[in-house]
C-alpha cells in the first residue's frame, strides 16, 4: 500500500467559508488543516478596512445559521454592520468553536498538485511549508484577489498610496490632505463620503457611473432584534427557499402591468426600506429592458434632485448599463457628498488617466496634485484567487490551461480532471448573487456529506465528469442569456474588468433555492455527474 495523505482535508481560507468548513469537517471527525495567508481569521473582512467598509446585506441574515447558540448570543449594533464588527464576529466564532488550533496562518498556498499515486493533493505554501491531503477545499472568497490597475507610475506615487482591499490596520487620517480616489464601485461608494468628511479636498476619478441605492443604515432596533431572535428558524428557512438566499418576499407583479402612479409608489416604498430590497419591487427588472428602464428613471430622478450642480449630476447618471446588472453599491450620502465644496468629480472616461508621476495624477487633459491616492479598483473576481495558485490536476494539467476560455465547473463545486478538489462558492455557483454566509453553509454542508459518503463507502476519489461539467456550463450560460446581465459587458461578473481575462459570466443565475435543490438531488442519486473512484483496497 502506498503512502497515505497527511490530512483528510485541507481548507484554504479563514473567512466565512473557511471557518465554517474547518468547524464542520472537524466536528465530523476528519483530520482537517486550515491554511490562511493572513495572520488571523476574517477573510475579506480582515483585508478590507477602508473607511466606511460595511456589509451591503443586513446583519441578521448576513451571519451564520449553523449554531443557534451563536445566533442567539451575538448582537449586531447596526442594521448593516461595519467591517470592525464583522471581523469581531468572525474572531468570536473562531474562539467559540476553538478553530485557530486547526489553522496555520501566514500560509499562502503557492502550489496544489494532484498526485495520482497518493490519491490526493500535494500542497506547498510560499513560506516553504509542504503537506498532503486526501481532499482540498478552497474557500478563498470570490472577491479577494486584488486588482491593481495598469497605470504607468502608479506604484511609484510619491504620496501615500492605498488600495481599499489592502488597507492598513491603523486608522488613516485624511485631515488637511488632498486625496484622490480612483474608481466608483461598491468600495469607493462606501469610502468616498467618509474620506470627504476629513480631506481638505477629494477628487473622485470616475470611469463609469454606477446606480447607487440607499442603505439607510441605523442602529439595530431592539424590538426588531428580539423578533429576529425569536424567529430565526423561519428567517433562515426563508433564505434557503429564496432566489438570493435572503428573507425577502418575492415580487409578484411586472413593472409594466401597473399604473405609473402605482409603480412610482412601489419604487418609493422599496427605496424607503433601503438596500437590495429595491429589486424585489417587480418580477421583470432583470429580464425586461423596458421594465428595468422604469427603475432607472426612478433613480435618475433621485440623482437629479439630490446633486445641485447639473453637470456633476449628469456625470453621476449611468448611461451604459441597466440598473442591477452590475453589482449596485449601497450608499451613506454618496450623492449628497458631491454637493460638498471640497469634492470634485472627474470623468476619466472622456479624458483617461495617463500616468502618475511624483505627486501628480495626469489625465488626458489635466494634472492633479495629490497627497494621498486611494485605489478602489476591485478584484480579479471569482476565479482570481484560485488561479493565483499553481493548481494542477490529473496528468499535471494546469487549471489555468483548463480555464483558458473561461471557468468550467460542475455545480461550481467540482472540476473535471481535478479529483477531490471542492470549491466553496466556486465559479458557476450562485455565489455573489446569493447572501454569502447562506451560500457558503450550503456548499460546506454538501461537501461535508460528500466527504462522509467517501469515508463510509471507501470512495477514494470524487471527480466531476466532463459530460456533467459541460452540461452545467451550458445550463449556466443559457440561464444568463435570458437576463439583462449581458448588457453590462464591462462587469467583473464576466471577468471583463481584468485585461485579457476570458469572458464568461461566472455566477449561476438560476436562483439559490433551485440550485440548492439540484445539489441535494445530485447527492441523493449517488453523486450523479461525479465519478467515484475506489481506493487501493476498494
Ligand atoms: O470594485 P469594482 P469594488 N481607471 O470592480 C474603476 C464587493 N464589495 O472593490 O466600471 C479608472 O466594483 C472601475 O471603473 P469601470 C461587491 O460585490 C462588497 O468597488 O471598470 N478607473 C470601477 O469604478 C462589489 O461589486 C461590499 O469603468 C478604474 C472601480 O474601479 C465588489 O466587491 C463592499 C480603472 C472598481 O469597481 C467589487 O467592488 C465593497 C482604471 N484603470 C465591495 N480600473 C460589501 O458591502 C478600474 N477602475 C460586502
Amino acid at each position: 500500500m502506498g503512502a497515505e495523505p497527511q490530512y483528510d482535508v485541507v481548507v484554504i481560507g479563514a473567512g466565512f467559508g473557511g471557518l465554517y468548513a474547518v468547524h464542520r469537517f472537524g466536528e465530523q471527525g476528519l483530520d482537517v488543516l486550515g491554511l490562511e495567508q493572513a495572520d488571523d481569521v476574517g477573510g475579506v473582512w480582515y483585508w478590507n478596512r477602508y473607511p466606511g467598509a460595511r456589509c451591503d446585506c443586513e446583519s441578521y441574515y448576513y451571519s451564520y445559521a449553523f449554531d443557534d447558540g451563536l445566533q442567539q448570543d451575538w448582537n449586531w449594533s447596526l442594521r448593516y454592520s461595519e467591517q470592525p464588527e464583522i471581523l469581531s464576529y468572525l474572531k468570536h466564532v473562531a474562539d467559540r468553536f476553538d478553530l485557530r488550533r486547526r489553522y496555520r496562518f501566514g500560509a499562502r498556498v503557492a502550489a496544489a498538485h494532484f498526485d495520482e499515486s497518493l490519491g490526493g493533493w500535494r500542497l506547498r505554501t510560499t513560506d516553504g511549508f509542504e503537506t498532503t491531503t486526501r481532499s482540498l477545499v478552497t474557500a478563498m472568497g470570490c472577491l479577494s484577489q486584488v486588482n491593481w490597475p495598469d497605470i504607468p507610475g502608479l506604484r511609484d506615487f510619491q504620496g501615500r498610496l492605498f488600495h481599499t482591499a489592502q488597507w492598513p490596520h491603523d486608522p488613516v487620517d485624511f485631515r488637511g490632505r488632498r486625496v484622490g480616489v480612483i474608481g466608483t464601485g461598491a468600495s469607493a461608494v462606501q469610502a468616498i463620503p467618509r474620506i470627504a468628511e476629513q480631506a481638505e479636498h477629494l477628487t473622485v476619478f470616475q470611469r463609469t457611473a454606477n446606480w447607487v441605492l440607499p442603505a439607510w443604515n441605523r442602529p439595530t432596533d431592539p424590538d426588531f432584534d428580539a423578533w429576529v431572535k425569536a424567529n430565526y428558524a423561519e428567517i433562515r428557512a426563508r433564505c434557503l427557499a429564496s432566489g438570493g438566499a435572503v428573507p425577502f418576499d418575492p415580487p409578484e407583479q411586472s413593472a409594466l402591468e401597473v399604473s405609473d402612479a402605482a409603480r412610482e409608489a412601489a419604487y418609493q416604498a422599496f427605496w424607503d426600506q433601503g438596500g437590495m430590497r429595491f429589486f424585489s419591487a417587480f418580477t421583470d427588472l432583470f429580464s425586461d429592458e423596458r421594465a428595468n428602464r422604469t427603475a432607472q428613471d426612478f433613480v435618475r430622478a433621485h440623482i437629479l434632485r439630490t446633486v445641485r450642480d447639473p453637470a456633476t449630476a449628469q456625470r453621476l447618471i449611468p448611461n451604459d448599463h441597466p440598473i442591477g446588472v452590475k453589482r449596485p453599491p449601497l450608499d451613506d450620502d454618496y450623492y449628497e457628498t458631491f454637493n460638498r465644496p471640497n469634492v470634485t468629480l472627474v470623468d476619466v472616461r472622456s479624458a483617461p488617466i495617463r500616468e502618475v508621476a511624483g505627486h501628480v495624477l495626469r489625465t488626458a487633459d489635466a494634472a492633479y496634485d495629490l497627497d494621498d491616492l486611494v485605489v478602489a479598483t476591485g478584484f480579479d473576481a471569482i476565479t482570481g484567487a484560485l488561479l493565483a495558485i499553481d493548481v494542477r490536476g490529473r496528468g499535471g494539467v494546469r487549471l489555468a490551461d483548463r480555464w483558458a476560455e473561461g471557468p468550467k465547473s460542475y455545480l461550481g463545486l467540482g472540476i473535471a480532471g481535478f479529483p477531490n478538489l471542492f470549491t466553496v462558492t466556486g465559479p458557476l455557483s450562485p455565489s455573489v448573487l446569493a447572501n454569502m454566509p447562506t451560500a457558503v453553509e450550503q456548499h460546506v454542508d454538501w461537501i461535508a456529506d460528500c466527504l462522509e459518503h467517501m469515508r463510509t463507502r471507501g470512495v477514494a476519489t470524487v471527480e466531476a465528469t466532463e459530460t456533467a461539467e459541460a452540461a452545467w456550463v451550458a445550463e449556466s450560460d443559457a440561464a444568463v442569456a435570458h437576463t439583462l446581465y449581458p448588457k453590462a459587458d464591462g462587469s467583473w461578473y464576466f471577468g471583463a474588468n481584468i485585461p485579457g481575462k476570458p469572458r464568461r459570466f461566472g455566477v449561476y443565475v438560476g436562483g439559490f433555492a433551485a440550485y440548492r435543490e439540484r445539489c441535494l438531488e445530485v447527492a441523493q442519486r449517488g453523486y450523479e455527474g461525479f465519478r467515484l473512484g475506489a481506493g487501493p483496497n476498494g
